[in-house]
């Protein structure tokens, strides 16, 4: 028997980015263990991931490619060859390139972070064909804007600095779920006496582990932020050097801050003022003492109205107290722009057409989008999508559209997958493609500093292939003949990163394969002596840019879509407000097929408190309609106050076929996008609960 360790990469949409070691037993994949070596994955995998191999050789794995036999959705399917079915999606693309470009447009996200399976050869085929560009919003746009508004540029506190914090507030994120290496070095850091703080509408599994629990209402974080600069101010826990020398427009944020006092942040968030002034104390003191604060944000702040100015709010906390002076210090939510990537020389944008017209779509539209006609304002309709890497009809939002939408006879649908998913259940054409343990990858990550290398562990399952190889059948097909069509995915790789710059001068594709994974060479602590990224050079307080956008350029409150406050008589209706935020079992809509993880997480759930419950005679263990104008879902009760009063919450994203109504929590969430970025608002839904019949 011949038996190896290959090293890999988790490839999943988590900030971890885990080194991995696949034990490889005469060419089939036995196990699946996490990196003793590399510094934050510390030997250590989540469930979903330890359970790889139940995932890669699951039967349901697609290994051949089909057609459509039955009608849209229903999801029947007959095998054919890969010559057909790449005959048979150029037949169709090639006349709507040659007429009308924008009419096709690619569906994809984050299925695999990997530079080369992910946005390469894909992005080439589809630059080079003139068709409509995506415009990837689904998760991080409204935060990373509200990010790089006031620090400029997506970095922050190195995860490898956590344990030595003092303080520690997790905001909008759900760490032992989503980030859980993070979470290791936070008990870390709480075994040396560090004190954590938890702000969440929802007492998650993370806030209930932290010593304090601050639920506010969602969407409401931007005027909590305004209250802590307020309260900083008023008792001058400010480091006032640091706020000389690296910010930009202090006496204006001071005036604003003046107008949020404690009384007036606590009535807007629903909490007290007393917790408002305490956490301003706690944040401030360890300021004073010269210890350091670490506000780890997560993606869970910004999926509502006011989700960017939420972040651009928060992200100003740390330049008042001098928090970015320390190494375990400052703010993090995504360390992505540290990663010098070639993303030019990757996704060839030049290959587009100079003469021919540019349009956008945003994927988190994606249910009205493929339901307008051609118009002069939009453009031709869209009559063929590609999707690969995602699973719109389970996780893009007001998924009743977006069903419609995936149902419309004249939208010839082509995706690629490892399953046969909701989306996939919409397919013309259905492509098996590999996973990581078939094909090669290079990652950059946004939780942690490592360049990491995939290689692969076993051969291709069946007839699958790998996205790029897909691609290059397809430009093949289409007679596109640029050399970068023809690349090999080791040479691909081998670009990914510019070793021009100083983070990355030590890249070097094949001693990476070899050793997994190579730190970038960043500076301990990014903005102890400022630097910031943005057009100042300094943490902006005042942003000149947003002025320009539109936008208020001081930190601001941007009331969420749909709440009691802003929308009352919507509230009238629909009273609860409602979240889902991922279940720890899953990955987004991934893994839910997994009968090991879903046996874990039971079916659909509705957390309710017993409040809420009470008024409408809902017990533990009873059927659940959740619904609003825009549709309805069904979930077993739990009743818990773990939901702050007036909450409910639907942990997700649940595979609709795999629910006994089929339907999920995306059946009433909205298409309308955030403040700025232009990203989603699944936390910014109304809702009303009751028992099913
Ligand atoms: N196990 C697991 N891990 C994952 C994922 C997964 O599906 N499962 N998904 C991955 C992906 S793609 C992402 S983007 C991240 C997401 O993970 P996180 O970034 O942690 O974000 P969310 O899980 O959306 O929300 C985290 C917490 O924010 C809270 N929250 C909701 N609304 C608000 C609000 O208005 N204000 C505040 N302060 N908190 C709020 C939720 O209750 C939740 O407990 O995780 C990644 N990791
Ligand atoms: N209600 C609600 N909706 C949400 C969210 C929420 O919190 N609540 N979260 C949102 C967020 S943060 C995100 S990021 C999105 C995530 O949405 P998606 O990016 O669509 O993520 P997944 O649901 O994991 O689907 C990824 C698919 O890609 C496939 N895949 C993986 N690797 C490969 C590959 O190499 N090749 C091909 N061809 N396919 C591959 C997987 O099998 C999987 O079906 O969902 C969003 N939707
Ligand atoms: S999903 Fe996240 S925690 Fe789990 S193995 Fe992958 S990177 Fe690590
Ligand atoms: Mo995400």
């Amino acid at each position: 028997m011949s038996s190896n360790i290959v090293r890999a990469v988790c490839p999943h949409d988590c900030p971890d980015t885990c080194a991995l070691h696949v034990t490889v037993e005469d060419g089939v994949a036995t196990a699946v263990k996490g990196d003793p070596e590399h510094p934050t994955t510390a030997g250590v995998l989540c469930t979903k991931v330890s359970r790889y191999t139940e995932r890669t050789y699951h039967p349901d794995r697609l290994l051949y490619p089909q057609k459509r036999i039955g009608k849209k959705g229903e999801g029947k399917f007959a095998r054919i060859s890969w010559d057909e079915a790449v005959a048979i999606i150029a037949g169709k693309l090639r006349p709507l390139a040659a007429s009308k470009p924008l009419a096709i447009l690619p569906y994809s996200y984050a299925g695999t972070m990997g530079l080369v399976q992910g946005e390469s050869m894909a992005q080439r085929f589809f630059h080079k064909l003139g068709a409509s560009f995506l415009d990837r919003t689904i998760c991080a746009t409204a935060g990373g804007t509200g990010y790089k508004y006031t620090l400029g540029t997506r970095m922050g506190t190195d995860i490898e600095q956590t344990q030595n914090a003092r303080l520690i507030v997790i905001w909008g994120g759900n760490p032992i779920a989503s980030n859980l290496h993070f979470w290791m070095r936070v008990q870390e850091a709480k075994r040396k006496g560090a004190r954590l703080i938890a702000i969440d509408p929802y007492r998650s599994l993370t806030a209930e582990k932290c010593h304090q629990h601050i639920a506010l209402l969602p969407g409401t974080d931007s005027a909590l932020a305004l209250g802590l600069m307020h309260v900083l101010i008023k008792e001058d826990l400010l480091d006032h050097v640091y706020i000389n020398d690296h910010t930009l427009g202090f006496e204006q944020l001071r005036e604003r801050a003046a107008e949020w006092t404690p009384e007036r942040v606590a009535a807007t968030c629903g909490i007290t003022a007393e917790e408002v002034m305490q956490l301003a104390r706690d944040y401030g003191e360890c300021g004073q003492r010269g210890e350091a604060s670490i506000i780890r944000m997560n993606y869970g702040v910004q999926r509502v109205h006011g989700g960017g100015m939420a972040v651009r709010n928060i992200c100003c906390l740390p330049a008042l107290t001098g928090a970015w002076r320390h190494a375990a210090g400052g703010a993090q939510l995504s360390l992505s722009d540290a990663f010098p990537k070639n993303t030019a020389v990757l996704q060839r944008p030049d290959l587009f057409p100079v003469d021919l017209p540019r349009r956008t779509i945003n994927m988190s539209t994606i249910g009205d989008d493929l339901l307008r006609e051609t118009s002069a304002d939009f453009g031709p309709k869209v009559e063929a999508v590609i999707v690969y890497n995602s699973n719109p009809v389970a996780v893009a939002p007001e998924s009743g559209k977006v069903m419609q939408a995936f149902a419309r006879e004249d939208l010839f649908t082509v995706v690629l997958e490892h399953f046969q998913t909701d989306t996939a259940d919409y397919a013309d054409i259905l492509l098996p493609a590999t996973t990581q343990l078939e094909h090669i990858d290079i990652h950059s990550t946004y939780g942690h500093l490592y360049m990491m290398a995939n290689n692969a562990a076993i051969a291709p399952l069946g007839e699958a292939k790998p996205n790029t190889e897909i691609f290059r059948l397809l430009a093949k097909a289409m007679n596109l003949t640029e050399d970068c069509f023809s690349e090999t995915d080791d040479e691909i790789a081998a670009q990914a990163f510019n070793k021009q710059h100083a983070h990355a001068v030590h890249f070097d594709w094949t001693s990476l394969k070899k050793t997994g994974w190579s730190k970038l060479k960043v500076p301990d602590a990014p903005f102890a002596n400022g630097g910031f990224g943005t057009p100042s050079g300094k943490c902006e307080f005042y942003s000149a840019s947003m002025a320009a956008a539109g936008l208020d350029p001081l930190p601001a409150y941007i009331a969420p879509y749909e709440s009691l406050a802003s929308n009352p008589e919507l509230a009238a209706r629909f009273p609860l407000a409602m979240i889902s935020p991922p279940a720890r079992n899953f990955l987004n809509s991934t893994f839910v097929n997994v009968q090991s993880l879903r046996d874990t997480e039971g079916q659909p759930h509705l957390d309710i408190h017993p409040q809420d419950a009470a008024q409408r005679q809902i017990a533990p263990g009873d059927r659940l309609r959740i619904f609003n104008d825009r549709g309805s879902f069904e979930a077993v009760a739990r009743v818990t106050d773990k939901a702050r009063p007036g909450l409910v919450v639907g942990l997700s994203i649940w595979w609709k076929k795999l629910a006994s109504d089929h339907k999920n929590a995306n059946e009433v969430t909205n298409q309308r996008l955030t403040d700025m970025g232009g990203g989603p608002t699944f936390y910014d839904t109304l809702v009303e609960v009751e028992k099913c019949a």
